[in-house]
């Protein structure tokens, strides 16, 4: 059985991959760990529990070994808007976290799963069914953070032989924990107002198309894999995974179905369209679907379906 380790585990990402993984490897296997303490309980008492900054190393190497960890997901990130605010530390903190870890598994030996991002990509970079290997020169420093941390997953893997692993996860809609400054937020944001308040201003232009993906489909990539054969695994940065591609219309037009008096007006925040302009359109993710079986399960109409009667649910609304 495997023995886990997820850093950054209250976040969008963590708060629900490390439930799926308490569920299929047993709680006690699976330790969260996040900068915060203040967590949602069932993380917090669903399993082991340690409050850590990902940049305090000597910590991190004991939880490891405390719990005696083989594999760890690397979900510490500072996304795209707040990096651009806040530059200094999304470096810091991307990379820190980052090259901790891969440094300590040189000697505790354990497997790294790190999400890139469709913001390792930039201008310059083919929009349309971007391949998993092409220019890329990010206009964010999240994303040249990411690109770093890829290549750097790369190097250890070479030169140490570390079991590094990850993929370049699209926008990810979820209903459970916000995501936290990132440029496809308004993907999530447009279902809270459109189910609380029957309207949205979306911060996008109409057109501006970008990769997408459910949170079922976002946890179920990093398992896979992390479960798959390490033989098949031609890269070893990260994959291109995809699963649905749509403009902030195509989505409205889908809640309208659920929502038919729902309104959606448009007020640009020119930074972020900046940012989401310098994205790919969609993915070519032909690479994961070989090497290790990677198959989505929502596209726009099922995540669309599945989002509204899970949130009419959880927040009382009919
Ligand atoms: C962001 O918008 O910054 C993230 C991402 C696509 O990596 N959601």
């Amino acid at each position: 059985m495997k023995r886990i380790l997820v850093v950054g585990a209250a976040g969008q990402i963590g708060s629900e991959l490390t439930v799926k993984l308490r569920k299929i490897y047993g709680n006690s296997n699976v330790v969260a760990s996040d900068i915060k303490a203040q967590v949602p309980y069932d993380l917090k008492h669903g399993g082991p529990f340690e409050v850590v900054d990902c940049l305090n190393k000597q910590k991190i190497s004991d939880i490891i070994v405390k719990y005696n960890i083989d594999t760890v997901y690397n979900l510490v990130a500072i996304l795209s808007a707040v990096g651009e605010a806040k530059p200094d530390m999304a470096w810091k903190v991307n990379l820190g976290s980052l090259l901790n870890l891969l440094d300590l598994s040189k000697e505790l030996q354990f497997a790294i799963m790190t999400p890139s991002s469709i913001g390792a990509f930039g201008d310059s970079t083919p929009k349309d069914k971007t391949p998993q290997e092409t220019i890329m020169r990010p206009d964010t420093i999240y994303g040249v953070s990411k690109v770093s941390g890829e290549l750097l997953c790369d190097y250890y893997h070479k030169k140490y032989g570390i079991d590094t692993r990850g993929v370049r996860y699209p926008g990810i809609i979820s209903n459970v924990t916000m995501p936290g400054g990132g440029t496809t937020d308004y993907a999530v944001e447009i279902f809270y107002k459109a189910i609380q308040e029957r309207k949205f201003t979306c911060n996008l232009k109409p057109g501006t198309f970008l990769d997408m993906m459910y949170m079922p489909d976002a946890v179920d990539a990093a398992i896979e894999l992390m479960e798959a054969d390490p033989n098949k695994l031609r890269h070893r940065n990260a994959y291109n995974v995809s699963a649905m591609s749509f403009d902030p219309e195509m989505l409205a037009n889908e809640i309208k179905k659920h929502i038919p008096d729902f309104k959606m007006k448009y007020k640009i925040n020119n930074d972020l369209q900046k940012i989401a302009d310098s994205w790919p359109n969609s993915m070519d993710d032909s690479f994961a679907r070989e090497d290790w079986d990677w198959q989505h399960k929502f596209d726009i109409s099922t995540m669309t379906e599945d989002m509204i009667k899970t949130l009419k649910k959880r927040l009382n609304e009919k």
